[in-house]
């Protein structure tokens, strides 16, 4: 799979009253800037084009990205985010995926739903339903997915906040995984590459082309990637985590 595009978000200086469940402290600014700068770096080394948009103070969360939609090579869905305080960043999205698809579906309310809920493993997604995405959310995106000719698998998850917190894909048949989806029966067919408990973040990577970014701090798990033939780029995201996001959040990948 080839990764043309990339869409990411500036944080803005209301980044640091973003939503969090985590106790890592207020992330400081200018840290969150550069580490934002050193990911456009590193998508690019990956070789795609950053279609980099300007930040919107209205949504502190809104450099999260990854939420907003969930794009395939021959059409976009946009999503209904789960959180009240994110619904609106869509609007901002919209025009900016317009530019790229012809083909758009939407899911509606009553149905909600966030793209870091959404795995796609070649022509086989995953939609976990969390906190976020609800059942019906997950229904109307599996039968988009299905009338597209895609498999879809609706995975409920037990603790992690989104399905991709916990889980990546990096072609190859091959899953990074931690925690409840180190042993879930869904993902049994796949070759694995496990996230110690202590790294458990780090279980949030993407494969971009021939890297895969990996979060910086993580040792063991890059150790891993690397021994399954992988090449690394490693980005500090300490700023995003206190926010609970991860690498895979702050892009759209297509
Ligand atoms: C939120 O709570 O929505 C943000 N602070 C973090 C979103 C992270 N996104 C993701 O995991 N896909």
């Amino acid at each position: 799979k080839l990764f043309h595009h990339t869409i990411v978000k500036r944080p803005g200086t209301t980044y640091v009253n973003g939503l969090t469940t985590s106790d890592l402290g207020k992330p400081i600014l200018e840290k969150a800037f550069e580490q934002h700068d050193a990911y456009i770096e590193a998508l690019k080394k990956c070789g795609t084009e950053v279609t980099v948009l300007p930040s919107n103070d209205q949504f502190p969360d809104s450099t999260f990205v990854e939420d907003t939609a969930v794009l395939t090579p021959e059409f976009a869905v946009i999503s209904n985010p789960g959180a009240e305080s994110r619904n609106g960043e869509i609007q901002d999205m919209e025009p900016a995926i317009k530019s790229f698809y012809d083909k758009i579906y939407y899911i509606k309310a009553p149905g909600t739903l966030d793209g870091g809920d959404i795995l796609q493993a070649e022509d086989h997604f995953y939609i976990g339903i969390s906190e976020r995405t609800n059942q019906e959310g997950a229904e109307q995106l599996k039968q988009i997915l299905e009338s597209e000719n895609y498999k879809a698998t609706i995975v409920p998850l037990q603790k992690f906040f989104h399905l991709k917190t916990g889980i990546a894909y990096l072609g190859n048949q091959t899953i990074v995984a931690a925690g409840e989806f180190v042993d879930h029966p869904d993902f049994n067919s796949y070759k694995k590459i496990i996230v110690p408990q202590e790294e458990e973040y780090a279980a949030n990577c993407i494969q971009v082309n021939d890297y895969v970014i990996i979060p910086a701090g993580y040792p063991q798990t890059k150790q891993k990637i690397e021994e399954a033939g992988y090449q690394t780029i490693e980005v500090d995201t300490s700023e995003f985590r206190k926010l609970d996001g991860g690498l895979s959040c702050l892009s759209l990948r297509f």
